[in-house]
């Protein structure tokens, strides 16, 4: 980020929401909010917490350099904002979703897509996802050409869900997960690190009541004051977990997650916890299908959300006994570009042979070979 030699860009909490909402429109976002930088992150213990208990599961990047992950500005001196944008990749879940959530039936085969979380059936969000708040901040550089931002979602080094609870987006549920009252979780996160100057923002620390920007608003009667969590006294997540990775008192166990074992895990899953995984062949969605924000998401009208994210078509020409021998050179023309190329074909071979063995009842007498 370089300064602008005529000055920091000053603007409004007003002015910017006025421009996103334009952008956002046009670009697919459905929320956007910001956060005034340097800001201190109420929910820090949270996090050093759970690295200092080994809770992220061998996961080094995110252990790594854990002053700079809560303070973008110590990296980035000139950094004041952070924009945050949600996008969403499906309109909750409906109830008794027979995708992975079932866990699968040897009685009723379903194709394997269906065993893929809802977030990777398509293309990827790394690039469709990116792509639109690029176009955001292009549109953005178009008003002030001087503008420095770095977008990334995912992969950059924030805790992309406090920002988003603290820049109004949503509230924290038990799953961890950000929720929107109307929109839902299945929304996707980004952020971009500007040095804009924005007056009228949340307090460094406090949490904005709503985004700047909202395809649909926040609960129609907006709380008093921006609340952390509207589980109440839910707990469909935490007793629907199959692997008790969801701690009561709030946060999520990597090394028992589904989603790490199938998608981030090199080598085996847990030994003896085979069963564990169900018919779950990639990520897992359980504790958001089971959330009643999810469900009433589901049955409320809202824009569609981009149709990148629908299965392709091509994954109808496979089955998953094919996945379960899938090679080096097949994996790379079919997945290179989509979520489902993170697992490699070693990780994609041990997660179809194991949901083979589960529906066949047999996890001991899977072939690891
Ligand atoms: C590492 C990681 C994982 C790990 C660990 C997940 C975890 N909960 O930490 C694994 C592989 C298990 C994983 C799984 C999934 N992930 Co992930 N993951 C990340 C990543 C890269 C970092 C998360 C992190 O920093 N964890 C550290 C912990 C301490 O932080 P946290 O979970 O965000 O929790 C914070 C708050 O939620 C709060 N908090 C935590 N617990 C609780 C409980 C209560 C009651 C309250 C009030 C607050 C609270 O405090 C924490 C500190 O700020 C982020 C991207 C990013 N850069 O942030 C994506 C991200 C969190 N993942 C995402 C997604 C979509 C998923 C999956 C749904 C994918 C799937 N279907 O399989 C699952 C969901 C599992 C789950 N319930 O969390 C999205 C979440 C979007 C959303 N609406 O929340 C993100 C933001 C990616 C993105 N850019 O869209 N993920
Ligand atoms: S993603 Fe699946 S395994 Fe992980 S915490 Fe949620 S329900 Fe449990
Ligand atoms: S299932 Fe219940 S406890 Fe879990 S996130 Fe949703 S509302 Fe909160």
């Amino acid at each position: 980020m370089t300064a602008d030699a005529a000055g920091p860009i000053r603007t409004t909490a007003a002015e910017l929401g006025g421009l996103l909402a334009g952008l956002c429109a046009d670009h697919r976002i459905d929320l956007a909010g910001a956060v005034a930088l340097p800001c201190p992150l109420p929910l820090a213990d949270r996090y050093l917490d759970w690295v200092q208990a080994g809770k992220h599961a061998g996961l080094e990047y995110l252990a790594r350099d854990p002053e700079a992950r809560l303070d973008p500005t110590l990296r980035t001196p000139q950094a004041s904002t952070l924009l945050v944008f949600a996008q969403g990749y499906t309109r909750g879940w409906p109830a008794g979703d027979a995708d992975p959530s079932a866990g699968g039936s040897a009685d009723e085969p379903i194709p394997w897509i269906d065993r893929v979380a809802r977030y990777a059936r398509g293309r990827d969000y790394h690039e469709v996802f990116l792509g639109d708040i690029k176009g955001v901040l292009a549109g953005l550089r178009r008003v002030w050409p001087a503008l420095t931002a770095h977008a990334s979602t995912d992969t950059g080094p924030y805790l992309e869900r406090e920002y988003a609870w603290l820049a109004g987006l949503g509230f924290l549920g038990r799953n961890t997960c950000l929720i929107h009252e109307r929109l839902g979780s299945g929304l996707f996160l980004g952020v971009a690190l500007t040095d804009l100057q924005v007056d009228g923002l949340a307090e460094p620390g406090e949490p904005a009541v709503r985004p700047l920007y909202g395809v649909s608003p926040r609960r129609a009667q907006p709380p008093p004051e921006a609340y952390l969590s509207a589980c109440g006294s839910c707990t469909r997540c935490i007793d629907a977990c199959p692997t008790a990775a969801l701690d009561p008192d709030g946060g999520l166990d990597a090394r028992s997650c589904l989603s790490t074992w199938t998608i981030e895990l090199q080598g085996e899953a847990p030994v003896g916890r085979e069963a564990e995984q169900g018919g779950i062949l990639f990520g897992c969605d359980i504790c958001q299908a089971v959330c009643p924000w999810n469900q009433r998401a589901f049955n409320r009208p809202a824009p569609p959300v981009p149709g990148e994210y629908a299965a392709l078509p091509e994954h109808g020409d496979l089955e998953l006994e094919d996945l379960a021998t899938i090679g080096g050179e097949e994996f790379r023309a079919r997945f290179r570009r989509t979520p489902l190329w993170r697992s490699h074909p070693e990780g994609m071979r041990r997660n179809a042979r194991r949901v083979l063995a589960n529906l066949a009842g047999s996890p001991e007498e899977e072939d690891r070979s």
